[in-house]
């Protein structure tokens, strides 16, 4: 029977469809029928798992799953022996510890003999030893954010992302503790044949993201100002330059990282550059 590595993906929740979506991007077809517990892909040696993101680390650690995509925040937690291959990048939220509006605040110190409920009782109790800070934690698996309000916790420590959560429960964000972002776990020893297989993934994978990451632009330019477009805009890797009918003039084709991107339209603008063509790049390899 083919070898397929099997990667363990949420069911549904906030990872689910941009776990699925970059594994399309891959060129990799399936159905991602959500109601399955597991399913094939039509075109590549890898099988997918619909599980609770909660149970995602564990698995991939007794080996029921090869790989999987689960927050940072999730793996941290867990704390199993596990490889990071890659960063993902989406799914951005932040832990960090709430208080009541009324609440005075003055650093770590305050939560000194208070309690605190979380989801992330490892990573805050790590945080507080750190600080030197004595607190009660209450691991709590689901509406952190009430917790002050019903008089159950002084305190909360909380994934957030648009704020409007702690808000709307009258909390304050007072430390955010770290960033997390989804990631890409492995089972630290997977075999030659199934490492080549998330190998070739890898490959993929990191062509999407890349591309994701630049623009390709093209423009005419006064061809006496090529060596000046050169050095100005740092980003570009020796851009491809075409003559054209008229000789004073040059086509410039090239790949610019989205961060410089304004910046370089600027400089390209004050160069006289005329005709400036930008399009997003589907796949980028080395
Ligand atoms: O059912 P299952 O167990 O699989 O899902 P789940 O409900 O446990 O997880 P889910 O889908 O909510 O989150 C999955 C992962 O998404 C988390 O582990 C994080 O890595 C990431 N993520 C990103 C978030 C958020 N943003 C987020 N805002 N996870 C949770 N939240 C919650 C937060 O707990 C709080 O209740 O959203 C609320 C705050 O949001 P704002 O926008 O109001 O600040
Ligand atoms: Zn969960």
């Amino acid at each position: 029977m083919e070898t397929r590595l099997k990667i363990a993906l949420q069911k549904s929740g906030r990872l689910s469809e941009k776990s699925l979506e970059l594994i399309r991007d891959c060129g990799i077809h399936f159905s991602s029928n959500s109601r399955v517990l597991k399913e094939a892909a039509e075109n590549f040696p890898i099988e997918f798992l619909y599980l609770r993101d909660d149970d995602i680390p564990s698995y991939v650690y007794d080996g029921v799953a090869d790989i999987g995509i689960v927050g940072r925040n999730e793996h941290d937690e867990q704390n199993f022996p596990l490889e990071i291959v890659r960063d993902l990048g989406f799914a951005k939220c932040r832990l960090s510890i709430a208080v009541p509006n009324s609440m005075e605040y003055e650093g770590l110190k305050s939560l000194d003999g208070k309690r605190i409920a979380t989801s992330y009782p490892t990573i805050l109790q790590k945080k507080l030893k750190e600080a030197n800070v004595q607190a009660r934690i209450y691991e709590i698996s689901g509406s952190v954010e009430i917790t002050p309000s019903i008089g159950v916790a002084d305190a909360i420590c909380d994934l957030v992302s648009t704020g409007a959560t702690l808000v709307s429960n009258g909390l304050k964000e007072v430390e955010p503790i770290y960033t997390s972002t989804a990631v890409m776990i492995a089972h630290p020893g997977l075999d030659d044949l199934k490492r080549g297989i998330l190998d070739r993934l890898l490959l993929r994978l990191d062509a999407v993201m890349k591309a994701a990451d630049y623009k390709y632009i093209m423009f005419n330019l006064p061809k006496e100002h090529l060596d000046e477009v050169a050095s100005i805009i740092g980003g570009m890797k020796s851009p491809t330059v075409t003559p054209l009918l008229d000789e004073n003039w040059v086509s410039v084709q090239t790949v610019v990282h989205e961060q410089r991107f304004w910046d370089a339209l600027e400089k390209l603008k004050e160069l006289k550059a005329m005709g400036i063509l930008v399009t997003s790049i589907e796949k980028m390899a080395d």
